[in-house]
């Protein structure tokens, strides 16, 4: 039965479910296409690194002696979408049913919908296998609970899988060593040297394809060293494990200036498209601590991330949508500064986390939680405006990792279905753990007034003005204690700072405001 397989730029892995049984006179289509690269404005070094990724892993199935039409963006007769490839790739020869594995996000599983009511073969879903809990082990784990906290389902993951299990416990008596990785960064340690692979021709040609046709998208796309091919991934992973992983716990929480990496993996984007799969990157950090190369709060908050919020947040938005996008419980409705596009701004924090995006597309976990995205959270910015941003800036973004978190756990959107609080820090916070604040032009320990760091303000803000939504729940209670005992005074001066401070930003003072990427584009 000669088959159509449809391999999408997410699913570049040789254990995919659509080219299992593959046979001779079946025919595998990739394609490049405007509606994929313009959905939303990715990041230029993203567009890059996708393009040469699919390139590569093309080149590898011809070599396995595959049957490939791959069709490039700048193809003449490229239609632009993965609908009119697919029948341009029909009607080249003749096929008796299409397979495809389930895509990553919402948006493309209705397009294949489409498919199987208007053309005229089957058009067969397969299970995205490259997951360790299935969609229905998720549902399975969900159904019934009145809340569904990672922490729970990732000690369900641990007794399934085995990973850091001594018989039915967990390796070392706990489940979770969070409280041994909020270590701040010592100002002589000597960070690790990342690795950055020489763009080869494939990738220098997708690199003069992205100059020429997506030169209005934010983001550096010089200089380039991503992982384009599965090889060049698997040295990624191997260096993280040998030269990161023994300090990634201490330093899980750090952010320093200037510093992008610290002891992350790093592996996020090549996970995301498939050229690493879950399974063999816990692998390697189990085997690190069976031999005594890692430390168990490093490798269990490795595992974690991995075993527990990459799989959970998976689960939740394939159960939760499509209403879960349209949530909007704190009523947010701010437009996002332009500052997250221009990098310029004077809070130190801020600017240091853009700059780290728009040069690499990445930025580390509590860069993206606890720098952007809690100030999208405290200054109210519109879900659809915040979500957009982190979807177009890192190179590790599809919809169902990015969606809950940044609605889910940044900004509070979903109301709690995801956090049990909202993840909201004023400054002090982000003097803990970063050395931000020592060269930043606010200061830090100023509650109030022009140069008061504007998270402190923005912080009880954000409390008052929530507090018909969160003083009911029971993790707020010693906030909304604190506010209780506030003089009025301090409760004006609050608001006055507040205002005057979104007045300024909003006229270009104060955060320099320059022309907007987004709008420009
Ligand atoms: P490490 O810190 O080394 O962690 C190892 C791996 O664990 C990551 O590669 C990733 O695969 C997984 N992981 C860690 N945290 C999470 C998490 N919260 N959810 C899912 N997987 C996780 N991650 C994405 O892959 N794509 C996104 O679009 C994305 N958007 C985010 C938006 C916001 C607002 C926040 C707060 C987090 C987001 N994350 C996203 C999660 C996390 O920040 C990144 O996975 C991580 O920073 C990638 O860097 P790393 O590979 O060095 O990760
Ligand atoms: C992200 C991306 C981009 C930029 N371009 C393509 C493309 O041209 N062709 C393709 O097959 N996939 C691309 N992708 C990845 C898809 O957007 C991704 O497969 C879907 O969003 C489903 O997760």
């Amino acid at each position: 039965m000669p088959t159509l397989r449809l391999v999408l730029g997410d699913q570049l892995s040789s254990s995919l479910s659509s080219l299992a049984d593959w046979q001779e006179g079946d025919m595998i289509l990739m394609c490049e296409v405007l509606e994929e690269a313009r959905y939303v404005r990715h990041h230029k070094k993203k567009l890059a690194f996708v393009f040469s990724a699919m390139r590569h892993f093309a080149e590898g199935l011809e070599r396995d002696g595959k049957a490939v039409r791959y069709v490039r963006l700048d193809e003449p007769d490229n239609t632009g979408n993965f609908t009119g490839e697919l029948r341009r790739a029909l009607a080249s020869g003749t096929f008796d049913q299409v397979v495809i594995t389930e895509p990553g996000e919402w948006r493309v599983m209705e397009m294949i919908h489409s498919w199987q009511d208007c053309l005229d073969l089957p058009v067969l879903v397969r299970e995205d296998t490259r997951f360790l809990a299935s969609l229905g082990r998720f549902e399975r784990w969900a159904d019934g609970k009145k809340q569904l906290r990672m922490e729970y389902f990732y000690r369900e993951m641990r007794r399934e899988t085995g990973y850091l299990m001594d018989g039915d416990q967990p390796e070392g008596g706990q489940w979770n060593f969070d409280k041994d990785n909020r270590r701040k960064l010592p100002k002589d340690l000597v960070l690790p040297q990342r690795l950055s692979f020489v763009p080869d021709a494939t990738t220098r040609d997708v690199m003069a394809l992205v100059e020429a046709r997506f030169k209005d998208h934010f983001g550096d796309l010089e200089p380039f060293g991503m992982p384009v091919t599965r090889n060049d991934a698997l040295q990624v992973l191997e260096h993280f494990v040998d030269v990161c992983l023994p300090q990634f716990g201490d330093y899980q929480d750090a952010m320093a200036e200037g510093e992008a990496f610290l002891f992350h993996s790093t592996v996020s984007a090549a996970l995301n498209c498939g050229l690493l799969e879950p399974c063999e990157v816990c692998d390697a950090a189990q085997t690190a601590y069976e031999a005594g190369h890692a430390p168990l709060n490093a490798v269990e908050g490795f595992i974690r991330q991995i075993l527990g919020w990459r799989e959970y947040v998976r689960g939740l938005y394939w159960l939760k949508m499509p209403d879960y996008k349209d949530l909007n419980a704190l009523e947010a409705d701010r437009a996002l500064p332009d500052f997250y596009w221009t990098g310029q701004t004077d809070m130190a924090c801020l600017a240091d986390a853009i700059s780290t995006t728009k040069t690499h597309a990445y930025a580390h976990h509590i860069q993206r939680l606890m720098i952007t995205g809690n100030f999208a959270l405290l200054a109210g910015v519109a879900p659809d405006a915040i979500n957009d941003w982190y979807m177009v800036v890192y190179a590790d973004a599809y919809e169902w990792v990015e969606l809950p978190n940044t609605h889910g756990m940044a900004i509070f959107a979903d109301g709690g279905v995801m956090a049990s609080k909202p993840y909201a820090a004023s400054g002090a916070y982000i003097d803990r753990m970063s050395d931000h604040c020592a060269g930043c032009r606010y200061k830090v320990k100023e509650k109030a007034g022009p140069d008061a760091c504007p998270f402190n303000y923005l912080y009880w803000d954000f409390v008052m003005r929530n507090e018909g939504r969160l003083k009911g729940n029971p993790r707020m209670g010693m906030i909304y204690r604190s506010l209780a005992k506030m003089a009025e005074e301090r409760r004006a001066q609050i608001k006055s700072d507040t205002k005057s401070f979104f007045e300024k930003l909003d006229a270009g003072q104060d955060v320099a405001r320059l022309s907007s990427q987004n709008d420009s584009a």
